[in-house]
């Protein structure tokens, strides 16, 4: 990975505004989004997940989770539906679900059990746009390269944790010998996340203050967010609005860059009403609504 800061870059000021929502529409043209993840320790990350992309306008959401979790997760949000995963791993089923999406996200609370990596690796067999998030980009890190028979055309979108476990795959090291870092000043992030675009030919997405969404020609800082994203599951949340935005018919580059700058909105408004300390990922989630309705 080279240390200089690419040149030939376009800076995009402002994400794009929201897809057009016709009064006539019905719930099959707004969006189809399956979200694979949850594991024995995790039911939230998903459900966050669902929850987030509905909130955001998609039609149907559709959640994969093992079976056992399923009555928990509708419990939560009954408008979710669910696809029933046993302890065999069902790849047929899961492909012929992701088929009838038109957008998967994939990660939250998976873990990262032989199961779970069966599973990824046959969604990414599978020609569909797709957030991929925590575990699954967990697990891609873990097999040391990336998946040259992926058809996805994928959002990655690690935390800067994630992304230093990615970093071994294109080329990062630490001049120190120690394990990959993520630098924290703008100008490495921004280097950090233009070199993983290129090298997966994907749009990556790294997550902080000033979230960095680059695709290898184009690069996007968020301005939006604050601390009262600072706890566990707002991460999930973002995963399910890119998704529901790309449901909806946004190129991935837009979709990463709008979503992002709606979730880091959403935390502020909550932080507003409940003090940042006090923020749980689920208000972020309500605070969706608000967001857009602004806009
Ligand atoms: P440190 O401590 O700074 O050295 P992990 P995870 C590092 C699910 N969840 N932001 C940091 O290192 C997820 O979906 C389920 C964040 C830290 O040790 C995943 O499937 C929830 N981290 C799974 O849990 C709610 C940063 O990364 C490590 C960082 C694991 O995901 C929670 C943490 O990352 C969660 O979303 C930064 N800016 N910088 C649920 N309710 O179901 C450095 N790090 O080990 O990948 O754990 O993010 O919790
Ligand atoms: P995760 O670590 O996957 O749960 O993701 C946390 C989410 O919250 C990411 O979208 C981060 O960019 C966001 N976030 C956390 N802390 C802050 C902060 N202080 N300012 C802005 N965004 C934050
Ligand atoms: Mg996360």
């Amino acid at each position: 990975m080279s240390d200089e800061m690419p040149t030939d870059l376009e800076v995009v000021p402002n994400p794009p505004p929201l897809p057009d929502r016709p009064d006539d529409g019905h719930k099959g043209l707004f969006g189809r989004v399956l979200v694979v993840g949850g594991s024995d320790a995790m039911l939230g990350a998903p459900v966050l997940a669902g929850t987030a992309a509905l909130r955001t306008g998609s039609g149907l959401v559709q959640l994969a989770l093992p079976r056992a979790m399923v009555p928990f997760a509708l419990s939560i949000t009954p408008e979710l539906t669910s696809l029933p995963l046993g302890e065999n791993p069902n790849r047929t089923m899961l492909a012929e679900a992701a088929n009838k999406a038109d957008v998967l996200v994939v990660g939250p609370g998976m873990g990262t059990a032989r199961l779970a990596r069966l599973r990824l690796w046959r969604l990414l067999t599978v020609d569909k746009p797709a957030v991929l998030d925590a575990d699954a980009l967990n697990l891609i890190a873990a097999s040391g390269e990336w998946p040259a028979t992926t058809s996805l055309r994928a959002v990655l979108t690690p935390h800067p944790g994630e992304m230093a476990r990615l970093m071994p795959l294109i080329g990062g090291s630490d001049p120190a010998g120690g394990p990959p870092r993520v630098p924290t000043d703008d100008a490495g992030r921004l280097r950090v996340a233009v070199a993983a675009a290129r090298a997966f030919k994907q749009v990556v997405l790294l997550k902080g203050k000033r979230t960095v969404i680059a695709d290898g020609r184009r690069v996007y800082v968020n301005t939006t967010g604050d601390s009262s994203l600072s706890k566990g599951g707002t991460g999930d949340v973002l995963a399910g609005i890119i998704g529901s935005l790309i449901g909806q018919g946004m190129e991935r580059f837009e979709a990463a860059s709008l979503g992002a700058w709606i979730h880091g909105r959403a935390g502020e408004i909550a932080g507003k009403k409940l003090g940042p300390r006090s923020v749980l990922a689920r208000d972020v989630v309500e605070a969706i609504g608000e967001v857009l309705r602004a806009m």
